[in-house]
């Protein structure tokens, strides 16, 4: 714990950024939950049969057997996390020129997108844009968006849908089985391949089981398992619902695309057999695969998100709804809207939540979104979020009271939050180290 002197200190010299922040200073971390969550009794033995020979490595043939039992991809290809796999695929798949359509931007993907020459074009459904909106599949591809798409582009244009289970930036919402199958449908008659970003797969899975019908009595793995069998290929941080501290993978169907994947990996992770990781690491996440589709493991870690975001409703406290899989996100544009979006609302708020408790958030609005590459101007998304991100297995519902209490405080205050301006901004993914100062 520190105090709000120490506390004012650290985020002046963070530059009111809480990924400049040191851990130390920090009581509650819910920046992200990615690498945070706790490994098990078992990830943790199996780290302990590391086979680390540079090739061929036993761990890399369980991680292997496990994407296969419970995703279905047949060819994988371990990363160093998820964006080790984005560049990959995107470097593969993209040409320049070419049109990547998704179910909304995530800002690694999207990157690595425009890196290898693809404009990313936002096909989700419009409900995902407004924080109020209770659609039960907030993270559902508009087919219609897509298929006029196709028609101005041509699918030859198109490589692949890049599509989300668990879209991060609406809020953690999921996707239904029936839109995948529709998109599914939509793609198989244009040729086109989709691409899951699996990363947060299970959560998606959860909100299937309870929402949509047919699936109450089916289980989170065969539901996980249904999901990927719908596209062709996956990048995977396998950081968040695969329960380890570092990791990732590419899984593809396609035989000839492997083998581009494989070569290209020993250039920018490693081996094809290791691909940046160590041999206990794969052991790891091959154990952690197998733990995340547990459905009583899963409705642990929704279960304690709705907690804190039921607490927060009560209070009345505007966050995204309906509530999401990975975190809550409070909604910056009602939660301080005498902010201009420029002066950085949820950067400030985050800031804030930080010097009354020491519980750390992440902005997830314009600095997130960065700016066009064509046109250099800023991204003004319509979310303008702070994520207050639950690792998995980690904390108490005894913390959740202490993090609702702090945004309880905050907003009573609310009126007297100012606004920032920027001093440093990065050319590439700014949020993780921009500087800013208060506006006086
Ligand atoms: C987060 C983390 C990572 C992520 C993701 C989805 C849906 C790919 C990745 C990349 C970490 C993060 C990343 C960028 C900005 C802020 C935070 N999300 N797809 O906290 O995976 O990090 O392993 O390279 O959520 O949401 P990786």
């Amino acid at each position: 714990m520190t105090t709000r002197e120490e506390r004012q200190k650290a985020i002046i010299h963070a530059g009111y950024n809480t990924f400049l922040l040191r851990s130390r200073d920090v009581y509650v971390d819910l920046l992200t939950d990615s690498g945070t969550s706790a490994m098990s009794d078992r990830q943790w033995s199996g780290m302990m049969l590391g086979d680390e020979s540079y090739a061929g490595s036993e761990n890399f043939y369980h991680l292997e057997a496990a994407i296969q039992k419970y995703y279905g991809y047949r060819y994988i290809v371990p990363t160093h996390q998820g964006r080790g796999a984005e560049n990959i695929i995107s470097k593969i798949m993209i040409k320049p020129g070419d049109i990547v359509p998704g179910n909304m931007y995530f800002t690694t993907t999207r990157l690595h997108q425009e890196l290898a020459g693809g404009t990313f074009v936002d096909i989700i459904i419009d409900e995902a844009h407004d924080s109020q909106s209770e659609h039960p599949f907030k993270g559902n591809v508009n087919l219609e968006k897509l298929e006029s798409l196709i028609k101005v582009y041509g699918a030859k244009k198109i490589p692949y849908i890049s599509l989300a289970t668990s879209v991060n930036m609406a809020g953690g919402q999921p996707i239904s089985l029936e839109n995948i199958r529709g998109l599914r449908k939509l793609t198989h008659q244009y040729g086109i391949k989709i691409i899951h970003d699996m990363t947060r797969v299970a959560e998606n899975a959860y909100f299937i089981k309870m929402r949509e019908t047919g699936y109450r009595n089916k289980s989170i793995r065969s539901i996980v398992k249904e999901i990927c069998s719908l596209t062709d290929g996956a990048t995977m941080s396998a950081k968040k619902d695969a329960l380890v501290n570092i990791g990732g993978f590419l899984a593809l169907n396609d035989k000839s695309l492997y083998e581009e994947a494989s070569n290209l990996v020993v250039i920018y992770e490693g081996l094809h057999t290791y691909g940046g990781l160590a041999g206990r690491d794969m052991e790891a996440m091959a154990i952690g695969i197998t733990e995340s589709v547990d459905d009583n493991h899963i409705r642990a870690r929704v279960g304690q998100v709705e907690y804190l975001g039921n607490k927060l409703l009560d209070a009345k406290i505007p966050i995204v709804k309906p509530i999401g899989g990975h975190g809550i996100f409070l909604d910056a544009k009602k939660f301080v809207p005498h902010l201009k979006q420029i002066q950085f609302p949820a950067q400030s708020l985050a800031a804030e939540i930080y010097l009354d408790s020491g519980v750390r958030t992440m902005e997830r609005g314009i600095v997130s979104a960065g700016r066009n590459k064509d046109t250099d101007d800023h991204y003004y998304p319509e979310l303008e979020l702070v994520r207050l991100t639950i690792p998995r297995r980690v904390y108490t519902q005894a913390h959740m009271d202490v993090v609702a209490e702090s945004v309880q405080e905050v907003f009573t205050n609310r009126k007297k939050i100012k606004g920032l301006k920027m001093v440093y901004e990065p050319k590439y993914l700014r949020f993780f180290q921009a500087r800013f100062q208060k506006i006086k």
